[in-house]
């Protein structure tokens, strides 16, 4: 439930080595960092993407930074361009890489320079299958997520897709920073339930920001 009144300061929850969640980190923050979503899908909207595999993902994608996360029937690559609109992508705002910073710093990683935030917009349904992120070229750099919107529970495995997986309930506002060994980790997103968030409406939205070379 959103509370529009509610100044309960974050807190963190250490989840694995190397991964914690500040829980509310970005909550104060959650109005203006759905505005700035909605100007940068202004500039390149949404797509759901096609896997390699040929599968249309249930997740809708967009990116703001100097590259830009997508894929396509060739495979999964960082790009300069949204290879559908052929436009750069739009500039990362100044309030993204501030939190994305400080939420590192808070976690132990500093000097986090992010050069990539990939946004993803869930519909009700939508999930993310279990899956590595290893296609940034320096992988002891940290990923920092941010949810925003409808909550949705994340499962947290190891290294091997069949080990087993934590249940986590991620919601608005809850930042999570991924660095360490929990950098591959197999993780995923289970199917988002219907609602109606205040700020974000039948939406989930997800921000990863990540240094991608
Ligand atoms: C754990 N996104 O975009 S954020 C992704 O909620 C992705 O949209 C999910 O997985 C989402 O790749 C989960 C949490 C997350 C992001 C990156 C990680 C967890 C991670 C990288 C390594 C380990
Ligand atoms: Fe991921």
């Amino acid at each position: 439930m959103l509370d529009l009144f509610s100044d309960e300061a974050p807190w963190a929850e250490p989840l694995a080595d190397g991964a914690v969640i500040l829980r509310r980190r970005a909550r104060q923050q959650g109005e203006a960092l759905l505005t700035s979503i909605a100007q940068i899908a202004e500039q390149n909207p949404f797509q759901h993407r096609i896997t390699p595999g040929g599968y249309r993902m249930s997740v809708a994608m967009t990116n703001c930074g100097d590259l830009g996360w997508s894929s396509d029937s060739r495979g999964y690559q960082y790009t300069e361009a949204d290879n559908l609109s052929g436009h750069r992508w739009p500039a990362m705002p100044q309030p993204f890489r501030l939190l994305a910073q400080t939420a590192a710093q808070e976690a132990g990683f500093a000097g986090f320079q992010p050069d990539a935030c990939l946004i993803n917009r869930y519909e009700p349904g939508a999930k993310l299958s279990l899956h590595q992120d290893k296609d940034e070229k320096d992988l002891h750099q940290p990923i920092v997520s941010v949810s925003l919107g409808l909550p949705a529970v994340f499962q947290f495995g190891g290294f091997a897709r069949g080990d087993g997986v934590q249940r986590v309930l991620l919601e608005h506002g809850d930042v999570v920073v991924w660095g360490g060994p929990s950098r591959l980790r197999f993780h995923g997103i289970l199917p988002v339930k219907p609602g109606v968030h205040p700020l974000a409406g039948p939406y989930r939205y997800n921000l990863t920001f990540r240094r991608a070379r």
